[in-house]
């Protein structure tokens, strides 16, 4: 298991100790007792104690894993954005415990010849499952490295056959009042959405999510299913999704509608362009390094440049941002 494997650059306090991977909360709530945390909060009650799931998932491993430590599974399942239950980082690991996952569809539709709705499982079960360690950057200017468990969304895209037409992919997740409190904020217009260009969907690191550190996702990682699009900034990877439909347009995203001059369409992570109100040039990663913590630069595409810089090869990516 990834966890348990010692490489050289990896710090002891980076190390998910046995108990905690194993789902013991109190190890973590008692932060000062021998385990070296950072100062990340996480202040999640004991009674929400995160337990690594029974449901196991089996997968291969991929060649689109980079080979950095992954970020400590406590992080990775209490520092969370998913505003539809709540907009503090430790919230969604509370709040979203009561989501109700089966039976869950996802309804694959528009510019398409074979459109269907899916369960969820039958998806799951579709393609061979693959670990994915990919870094994840957040617009906030952090970044975490997840073990992450799917297949390429091309898998699904193949099997509904986009028409000539379908020139975009629009992601949406769902919105359910009576499941998620955070719906009561006007923050954004629910549901959330999200989008990609299709040749963007069809890129191999595009990931149909299901799982993370070899269980199924936890619901405040946006189970059952999500995407993961790791040359983006994280907001692109909308959480439980519901809907994936082919549009002839580009989709209007939840955050671009929100804030049009803070978030474009496309939202490739990028350092030489700064947020309008703070630079992009440097993260911090969640879990590293504590107070002392240094920040890393933030690389062009994630550092996924090799693998995806041709898809914009032309476009000005200061206008297009
Ligand atoms: N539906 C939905 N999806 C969402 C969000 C959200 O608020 N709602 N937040 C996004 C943001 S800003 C980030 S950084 C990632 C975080 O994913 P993680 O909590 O699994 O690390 O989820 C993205 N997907
Ligand atoms: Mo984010």
């Amino acid at each position: 298991m990834l966890i348990k494997r010692n490489t050289p650059d990896l710090l002891p306090s980076e190390i998910t100790p046995r108990q905690v991977y194993e789902g013991r909360r109190q190890l973590i709530v008692g932060a000062g007792a021998g385990v070296a945390l950072s100062a990340a909060p996480v202040s999640v009650p004991i009674a929400c104690a995160q337990k690594i799931s029974d449901q196991r998932l089996k997968t291969v491993p991929s060649p689109h894993s980079t080979n950095e430590p992954p970020t400590p599974h406590q992080y990775v399942t209490t520092y969370n954005n998913y505003y539809e239950f709540g907009t503090d980082k430790d919230e969604p690991a509370v709040l979203a415990q009561g989501l109700r996952l089966r039976p869950w569809t996802v309804s694959v539709e528009g510019e398409v010849l074979k459109p269907r709705v899916f369960d969820v499982d039958e998806l799951l079960a579709m393609a061979s499952l693959e670990e994915r360690i990919y870094r994840l950057r957040c617009v906030e200017g952090w970044s975490m490295v997840i073990p992450w468990v799917g297949y390429s969304l091309s898998e699904l895209i193949r099997r509904v056959q986009p028409t000539g037409d379908a020139k975009y992919v629009e992601f949406t997740t769902l919105a359910d009042k009576n499941q998620m409190p955070g719906l009561s904020s006007n923050v954004l217009e629910w549901p959330y959405v999200e989008g990609l260009r299709i040749d963007e969907a069809n890129h191999p690191l595009t990931l149909l999510t299901f799982g993370l550190y070899g269980e199924v996702l936890p619901r405040q990682n946006g189970a059952p299913v999500r995407m993961v699009i790791p040359w983006k900034y994280g907001f692109k990877s909308g959480k439980s999704i519901v809907r994936i439909r082919f549009t002839r347009t580009q989709p209007v995203t939840s955050w671009s509608r929100a804030i049009p001059r803070e978030y474009g369409f496309y939202s490739n992570v990028n350092p030489a362009v700064n947020h309008p109100r703070w630079s992009q040039a440097t993260e911090r990663r969640i879990g590293e390094g504590g107070i002392f913590q240094r920040k890393r630069p933030t690389l062009m595409f994630n550092g996924y440049a090799d693998q995806v810089a041709s898809l914009y090869a032309g476009m000005d990516l200061r206008k297009f941002f």
